[in-house]
This record gives C-alpha cells, structure tokens and sequence, in this order.
C-alpha cells in the first residue's frame, strides 16, 4: 500500500482537528443511521487521538461498542479531474465511513489503514459533504488482537481482553484526503534491496504496478545530493548501485526512487519512494546487517501517552527517540500491534532498528492464571482462536507487510507476542502463519516472543522461526526479590534454548514494576535500585551466551492497562514514567549502552 504523499501530480488535505463525537449509546440518538443526520449533543473529539481519556467520564472511557465521529469537509475545487480518496492511517478495532449517506468502506483491524475512492462513489470536487465515521472497540475471539465480550452482574456488556494494555479506541492516526491522477498511475512499489559481501555493489529490485491504464514509466534512482544515480524504463528490474552508501544503523542513508507515469508522452503521475540500501541475514547465532553481527539495544515500548492515549504525536515522538539515542539504544519492537506510519518514516531517516510485530497479542488462555482469571478451555480450539481467527490474523500479517514492506529500519517481522505454545494445536495454527509471511516476504526474518510458560521441550513452534524472541520475567513474577536465584534459573533456560535451537535469540522483554521516586537500601521489589540490580543482573546472563544477540528492555515508560490488582495506575516496567522522566535505570541502561549516539554523515 502506497504511502500518502504530495508530488506534482497528487495532493494531500489532512482532516485532523475536533470532529463531533457521539457515543453510539447517546440516549438523544433518533436515528438508528447516525449517518444520516447530525449527531446528537455537542461532543468534540480530536483526531489523532485516543478518545477514553479525552472526557473525565467512566461511561466513555470503558464503553464498549461504537463510536460516531463526524465532520463537514469541502473537497477542494481545484481537485477537479482528479481521483479523491480518504484513508484512515487506523481505526481502533473497526471502522466504516459515510459519506453523507452513503457506506464507502467498512475495515477490521485496528492498527492498519484503509482508504476509499471517493471519485467512484459520485463525490465531486467542489462539493461540501458530511463525513461520519463508526469506530467500534469491540475485540472478539475471531478479531486480532483476540478478546471476549461478558454479561456482568448489572446485565452490561463488558469486554475480557487477554493483553496488558489499556484498549484504547478511536481514530489514534491522521485521517486525510488526497489526490491521485484520474486514470494511470502509480498503484504500489515494492522494493528489496541487497549489498554484496564486501560492500562493493548494492542492488536495489523494484517492482512496479501500475492502476487504471497503460503507460510508459521512467525509474530513477537519486542521490541525497539529487544526482540520478541509475535508472530503468520498466515497471520491474534490478538496478545496481556500484560503491553505495549503505542504510544502516545509526547511518541512514537514504536514497530516492524517482517515479514518473508518462502517457502520450505526458508525465501523468510522480511518485517517490525513500530507499535505504542494505541487507538483512541469518548466520549461525548472529543477525548480520550489511553482513556485520547486530546487537539489538533497546526497548519494547507502547503507544501510550496521557489524555492522547494511543494517539500519534510528532512532538512526543521525536522526544521518545530522542530519549532512546540518549540511553544509547539501537533499536525497538512496535509490541503489541503496528505504530503509526511516521514511526516507521522517521526510524528510516534515522538510523533505527524495528522489529515489527503483528497486533497478534493474547493467544494464550493460560497466561497468569491469576492475572486474566483461569480457563479450562485450549487456546488454539474451537472454543478460542479457531480456523476464523486465524484467518483474521493472516489478514493482519498481509497488511502489515503490506503498508511496511519498503521500510529499511524494519529488520524481522514478529507474528504474535507470547501466545500459548507449548499448547496442543498451537503448531497447527502457526505454522501456515509463518509460511504466509515467507511467502509475502522471503528476505525478512520472522520471529515470535516466546513466554515463560512454553520451555524450550515443551514449545510447540520456535523451530518454524528464524530467530527465538523470548520475555522472561525471573526476578519479578517468579523469585520475587530474589536475584540470585533468578540469575541461575535464567542462565539455565537460555543456555537450552541456545544448545536446542542454535539460532539467535533476542531477549525481547525483561523488566521490573519500578515507582518512580521510590528508594530502598538494600534494593527490594518496586524501588529504583531493584530496577536497576534487575537489569544488570540479566546482561550479566546476556553477556555469558553468545546466542543472545539482543536485549530489549520492558518497557520504554510507564503504560496504561486496564483495572487490577497488580497495576497501580498502570504498567511500572517503564525506565522512563509515563510523562518521560527517568528513573535510574536509564542511567544504567545508558552506562551499559553507551549513551547518545551521532548519526552518521
Ligand atoms: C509480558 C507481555 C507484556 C506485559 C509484560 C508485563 O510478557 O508481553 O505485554 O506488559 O509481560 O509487564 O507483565
């Protein structure tokens, strides 16, 4: 899926700002077609953002069910002769658009962005129309993430989610207009680039489609300083780069791949696609890029601000990546789901390294028992994650790789975080997973995040990837307080799963709840020193097994979760808390790492 960009031939208007907001519960509701009418009362509700935590109101943070947005735009006039779409960069869980009342497009998954031609559906430039737009948040055991709806004790529908992390709705991402020419253009680009082992040549394979016609195309590689570095005259080949500069981490070059659409020999669409050339492998244990051993340093993090929620943010953006070059990490898993489109531009123009994971969180009914409650039934049955499930989350693997598949900072695909697999039928449902996201991407690793529960005899799945995520929490939830203890058992368990599997692994999440503020001597559980002894203690363990080739810390800051007993006020993993101050973990983190880094020329 092309990203939404303005070239000569095609224009960008964003609609963010305040739309009206109805719950779709709103009593003053008339209608059962929102759509067709203003909504009732006079909500606002900006777009990007989460909406619980924009109203101090329990009824719309925990509601459960649809949300209606609404808005009058102009289409431009000067659009005249021009394709009009709308794309949504994401609608949390579902969404539907009208325009005035008319369904232009329905789309489940909410991390993911959807797009309708509004030419075809009689739109025209000039006109003033009334876009409404349903967000539902409901999460089932056949969507992805996997969830359950319950009847409480006052006959209300209340929603069972099975992952750690408030589930926050709405429109979180841009919602925008654009243009693209009326009949040919540029439809997708796919691009895999490779370097030669000695670094002599790059390669840079493209593959073309074009929509709505014939035409002739000219393919240009540039350079940053816009001299045109090769080209090609067909919608697929192979251009080489001889002696180029390479994409990698903390050096990001990129170049620019210069698409033009001619027809009757008139340019009728550019396009322009940022390139990064450079290669991602598999060795033995090590993760090679540009044929060099990579240590990933970093963090898992969340989408997670106050009142925004999962709403995208350029200002905290470039400030949380300011903050994890400052630690001296490299690198970050998008867990639980896919971040928004910018994160992805601008790790590409920085030099960062991103593991990018389907929103595939919470396959796994057994997980602390205690925590989710506990459940008889299997995981990967009938009664759970079935053959519609999993369809569901094929469908999410495809538009994953769909909308980031030209993205150089996006080294490994991860397919699901922590699911139960060292369950019966857990093989069978991954294993086709895996498959689809080869065959979707033969040149991308994939990975999963392996949980404590499933060891490396009883997993069901970790000989399918190319490289073992695992999370362990020795030290928190098991050996609470006692690290010693927790240093021996975690050194045991890694030294199998390197002896069993002699793949890399990555250590995708350790950590420790940690209050801010909180000091103990000696380090106890919750205090900052105890976060800090945690850590040390687990690259100590990382430092002794030459398998593990990453480390990334839960969580990069404080996060909101749902009500429980073992979160107060959310998730504490965080090195940093939820408004970004440090604890002094990340001065521990930045000794270790080797604090701020310059990017390289
Ligand atoms: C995990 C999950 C993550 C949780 C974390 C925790 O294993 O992958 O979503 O937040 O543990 O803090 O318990």
């Amino acid at each position: 899926m092309l990203k939404v960009i303005a070239t000569s031939t095609r224009e960008v208007k964003s609609l963010n700002g305040l739309w009206s907001f109805a719950l779709d519960t709103d009593p003053k509701f008339t209608s059962s077609s929102p759509w067709e009418s203003t909504l009732p009362g006079n909500l606002e509700c900006p777009v990007p953002a989460s909406y619980n935590d924009i109203f101090p109101n329990h009824a719309l943070r925990n509601h459960v069910g649809k949300v209606w947005y609404q808005r009058l735009v102009r289409i431009p006039k000067s659009w005249d002769g021009q394709r009009v779409f709308i794309r949504l960069d994401s609608a949390t869980h579902e969404g539907e658009v009208y325009v005035n009342d008319r369904l232009v497009v329905k789309h489940v998954g909410g991390y993911t962005p959807f797009e309708a031609d509004l030419t075809s559906a009689g739109v025209k430039a000039g006109e003033e129309v009334r876009i409404t737009i349903g967000v539902d948040n409901i999460l089932t055991r056949h969507s992805i993430p996997p969830g359950e709806l319950q009847k409480n004790e006052l006959g209300k529908t209340v929603q069972i989610i099975r992952h750690d992390f408030f589930n926050y709705a709405g429109l979180a991402r841009s919602v925008r207009l654009y243009t693209v020419p009326l009949d040919v253009r540029v439809g997708d680009i796919k691009v895999v680039t490779d370097v030669e082992e000695k670094g002599g040549s790059g390669t840079v394979k493209f593959d073309l489609k074009l929509e709505g016609g014939d035409g002739t195309v000219t393919v240009d590689l540039v350079d940053r300083d816009g001299k045109i570095v090769t080209t090609s005259d067909s919608c697929s080949g192979k251009l080489t780069v001889p002696n180029p500069k390479l994409w990698g981490p903390g050096q990001p070059y990129l170049y620019n791949l210069s698409i033009k659409v001619s027809t009757t020999g008139n340019v009728v669409d550019e396009y322009s696609l940022p390139v990064g050339i450079r290669s991602v492998k598999i060795s033995g244990t090590q993760f090679l890029i540009n044929h060099k051993p990579f240590y990933f340093k970093g963090f898992g993090r969340h989408e997670d601000l106050t009142v925004i929620g999962k709403g995208h943010d350029d200002g905290w953006m470039v400030y949380d990546f300011e903050l994890m070059r400052w630690t001296g990490a490299n690198s970050f898993r998008t867990s639980h789901y896919p971040y928004a489109e910018e994160v992805y531009d601008y790790a590409d123009r920085h030099g960062w390294i991103v593991i990018n994971e389907v929103a595939a969180v919470g396959l796994n009914l057994h997980l602390g028992g205690g925590i989710f409650g506990k459940d008889e039934r299997d995981t990967f049955s009938d009664e759970y994650c079935d053959a519609t499930t999993q369809e569901t989350h094929k469908q999410a693997i495809r538009e994953l790789i769909a909308r980031d598949y030209n993205h150089p900072s996006v080294v490994m695909w991860c397919i699901t975080n922590e699911p139960g697999s060292q369950e019966k039928g857990a093989r069978e449902y991954f294993q086709p997973l895996v498959e689809l996201t080869k065959q979707l991407d033969p040149h991308r690793p994939v990975t999963f995040t392996n949980m404590g529960m499933a060891l490396p005899d009883t997993d069901k799945i970790a000989d399918l990837f190319d490289v073992i995520g695992i999370n362990r929490y020795f030290g928190w939830y098991s050996e609470t307080g006692n690290l010693e203890l927790a240093e021996k058992k975690l050194e045991e368990e890694l030294k199998r799963w390197a002896e069993k599997y002699k793949r890399p692994l990555v250590i995708c999440e350790y950590g420790a709840d940690t209050l801010a503020g909180l000091h103990m001597n000696p380090a106890q559980p919750w205090s900052e020193e105890y976060q800090c002894e945690f850590l040390t203690m687990y690259h100590r363990v990382f430092d002794r097994i030459e398998a593990v080739v990453g480390e990334h810390v839960w969580n990069f800051a404080d996060f909101s979760t749902g009500p429980g007993i073992i979160r107060v006020d959310g998730n504490k993993k965080g090195v940093f808390t939820r408004d970004r101050r440090p604890k002094m973990a990340a001065h521990t983190l930045k000794n270790r790492w080797g604090g701020l880094w310059e990017e390289a020329k």
